[in-house]
């Protein structure tokens, strides 16, 4: 009976991650910087983890895996190490941040022991058994130069895969770094192209809806404001041509929060106060309270608290009430001014700011009471 030939299609899964920036200081943060610096690293191991949950024996490393090629060899000997200790086949291209130079990280001797990590150095194919990686390894820190535009991958069978690192078109950055068009994997024929160099996870649809580029954003979040960032990209392609399909996964140990409140009334400082009892494991988080609006001197003791609470409760917090002002009804320091010029000043000020029906008056009055008030406190501290 003549055998029946049918086209099996080769499903490939990988997990797509980068931006790890071992070695990076964190130094904006005090102490908790060594936790932040730990975590860096700690966070591999759950990246493994999650090859592992859903058996993924691919990992795809689109650069910036060190913060610059002069961290310390103990660091890259860790992450050398840790990689060579997962089930499967490592690719690192090396990014912008720790580019393939003389001297680089590259050449640590970890890079040769570790036989499952293959730090990619020339832009050429490498043909796996399902699929075809086009890497894209930097050698500089910033260039012009798209470095996708050596691949061809349309005329290939298998999958075909792209890694990169650098800045996807339109992005807000002026520098030379790296340009990848949005219709990179277009006109090279892969069927996805990895991305590294910004942290948050994004993705970029082409004309058929497909998802065919992306970054996976950092494993752990570098700073306060960055947005959807540490994930790794799990990704499955189930045969060329498909649509890739994209799951980020979260995998950051450390929460790095912005809230900010407006306080427009007298005791807003209590709910406040409230929400930082709900913010779930303040031990693992960085939090950063920003206070805008009105500060009435009944609150100021527990403003006083709640710089308690963020301090002591969290890994590492900050309130920044900078823009906090005085309410101006509220005449409680004009009182502990001493008797006088400058206190029948601030008076008539605050007359004025609260009562004048002229705005303009009003504004002027408010702003000059404001900045009396910060000079009375700025006498304080004399
Ligand atoms: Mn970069």
């Amino acid at each position: 009976m003549p055998s029946v030939v049918k086209t099996v299609p080769m499903t490939v899964r990988f997990i797509h991650t980068a931006d790890w920036q071992i070695g990076m200081k964190a130094s904006g943060v005090g102490p908790a910087g060594l936790q932040v610096r730990e975590a860096r690293l700690n966070t591999i191991d759950r990246i493994l983890g999650v090859a592992k949950e859903r058996g993924i024996n691919l990992l795809l490393i689109t650069g910036d895996v060190f913060e610059d090629n002069a961290v310390d060899r103990f660091l890259v000997r860790k992450v050398g190490d840790k990689l060579s200790r997962f089930p499967g086949r490592v690719y690192i291209i090396p990014g912008n941040h720790d580019p393939l130079v003389p001297g680089s990280v590259w050449e640590h001797a970890v890079w040769e022991e570790a036989s499952n990590v293959s730090v990619i150095r020339e832009p050429e194919p490498i043909e796996l058994d399902d699929c075809i990686l086009f890497p894209c390894p930097l050698k500089e820190k910033c260039s012009n130069r798209n470095p996708t535009s050596w691949i061809g991958a349309g005329e290939f069978e298998k999958i075909a895969i792209g890694l990169a690192h650098g800045n996807v078109e339109g992005l807000p950055d002026a520098a030379p770094d790296f340009p990848i068009p949005r219709d990179a994997p277009g006109r090279t024929g892969l069927d996805f192209l990895a991305v590294g160099h910004w942290h948050s996870f994004a993705t970029y649809p082409g004309a058929d809806g497909a998802v065919r580029l992306a970054y996976s954003g950092t494993h752990e979040t570098t700073k306060f404001g960055e947005r959807d960032s540490g994930n790794v990209l799990v990704v499955e392609i189930y045969e060329r041509g498909a649509a890739p399909k994209l799951e980020s996964v979260p995998v950051g140990r450390l929460q790095w929060k912005t809230e900010e409140t407006n306080l427009d009334r007298e005791g807003a400082l209590d709910s406040v106060l409230t929400g930082l009892n709900e913010i779930p494991s303040p031990e693992s988080t960085l939090l950063r309270l920003r206070l805008n609006g009105l500060l009435y001197a009944s609150d100021r003791a527990k403003l006083a608290s709640v710089e308690e609470v963020i301090s002591t409760r969290f890994l590492y917090g900050i309130v920044d009430g900078q823009s906090l002002v005085p309410a101006p009804e509220d005449d409680s320091w004009i009182e502990s001014l001493p008797v006088g010029p400058v206190r029948q000043t601030a008076e008539k000020l605050r007359a004025q700011a609260v009562d004048s029906s002229n705005e303009e008056e009003k504004a002027i009055a408010t702003q000059a009471l404001i900045m009396l008030f910060e000079l009375n406190g700025r006498m304080d501290e004399f």
